[in-house]
């Protein structure tokens, strides 16, 4: 769905609410040129007290360790930045949605040094449901081995979400899309299981839960590390720091995403091999609901992963 279909109307912009069509910025803009953003995806779920942000303190936190490699001073602090947002979804009237806080280089000078460049920050929030579409929740998805390689952090920090280095993600969409797959799973330059555009990967053997460590060229995933919590808690062994050979994802019991936007999605085949039964596992299925259970129903002992609007 388009954002033209949806009912939203204002957009954080350097301080200020605007219009959402008002939200604009130069084409000479730093960040538009050379890829000098970075941002955040954040849930805001519905629950029974009203909408509450799904680890927001942590997503914060990300934000602004995400611009120290590139020497970015985010211009507003932290709680500037929450009151901004809690306000935005307040003044939107929005229930479950996806916040979206950018900040980028912005309008001054183009080369490739952004110092004399201002930082510019915008936080927009709309709704978005299943990222893979509502049955890839229930029924998994078919993934393909992209042909694309994860750069390594020697290259681009894969633990800061920086805007420019997404052109590997949407390289392995289109690749995967195109040839008929929902989702694609990129190797690290090892050869090893990264991750996918837009998730961390899960596996399960034997029982045991098994996802890729912060080494192999992944991002450090928030949904990653509440399920790693939840598996945990719930009595799972988890292999936090794995290295995942290629192979072990066809002989996988089970294997699934996670991330902001894809949840907890299982995933059905890889290459169009069939991994476990075919459909959704019981550990991924065991994690998955309990997944909803917790953002849905913000039960007491997961209470401080809350921020209520
Ligand atoms: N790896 C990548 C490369 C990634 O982009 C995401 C989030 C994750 C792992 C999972 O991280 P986390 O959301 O903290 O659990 N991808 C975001 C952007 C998706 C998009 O299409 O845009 C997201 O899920 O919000």
């Amino acid at each position: 769905m388009g954002f033209d279909e949806m009912d939203v109307d204002s957009i954080w912009m350097d301080g200020e609410f605007v219009d959402w069509d008002e939200a604009q910025t130069h084409v000479l803009t730093h960040g538009l040129h050379y890829g000098t953003g970075v941002f955040e995806g954040v849930r805001c779920y519905e629950t029974a007290d009203g909408p509450a942000i799904f680890r927001w303190e942590e997503h914060l936190d990300r934000f602004y360790e995400s611009g120290k490699p590139y020497e970015m001073d985010i211009p507003f602090e932290p709680d500037e930045i929450t009151d901004a947002t809690l306000e935005l979804i307040r003044r939107q009237d929005l229930g479950s949605c996806y916040i979206r806080p950018i900040a980028f280089y912005g309008y001054e000078m183009l080369g490739l040094n952004p110092s004399d460049c201002p930082v510019n920050v915008a936080i927009a929030a709309w709704p978005w449901g299943a990222y893979l579409g509502e049955e890839a929740l229930e029924q998994g998805v078919d993934v393909a081995i992209s042909s694309w390689r994860k750069y390594g952090s020697d290259q681009i920090p894969t633990n800061a979400k920086t805007t420019g280095a997404y052109v590997n993600s949407v390289l392995a969409s289109l690749e995967a899309t195109g040839n008929g797959y929902v989702e694609a799973i990129v190797l690290n330059g090892e050869g090893n299981v990264a991750e996918g555009p837009g998730e961390n990967l899960f596996l399960v053997r034997d029982g045991e839960i098994f996802t890729t460590g912060l080494a192999e060229s992944i991002l450090d995933g928030i949904t990653r590390r509440s399920v790693i919590e939840v598996a945990r808690d719930l009595g799972y062994t988890v292999h936090d720091q794995a290295t995942i050979s290629r192979g072990e994802l066809y002989t996988a019991d089970e294997l699934f995403f996670t991330g902001t936007a894809a949840e907890v999605t299982p995933i059905r085949s890889v290459d169009d091999t069939t991994i476990g039964e075919g459909s959704k596992g019981p550990v991924t299925d065991d994690i998955q609901t309990t997944f909803f259970e917790i953002v849905e129903g913000r039960p007491d002992e997961y209470a401080d992963w809350f921020t209520m609007v």
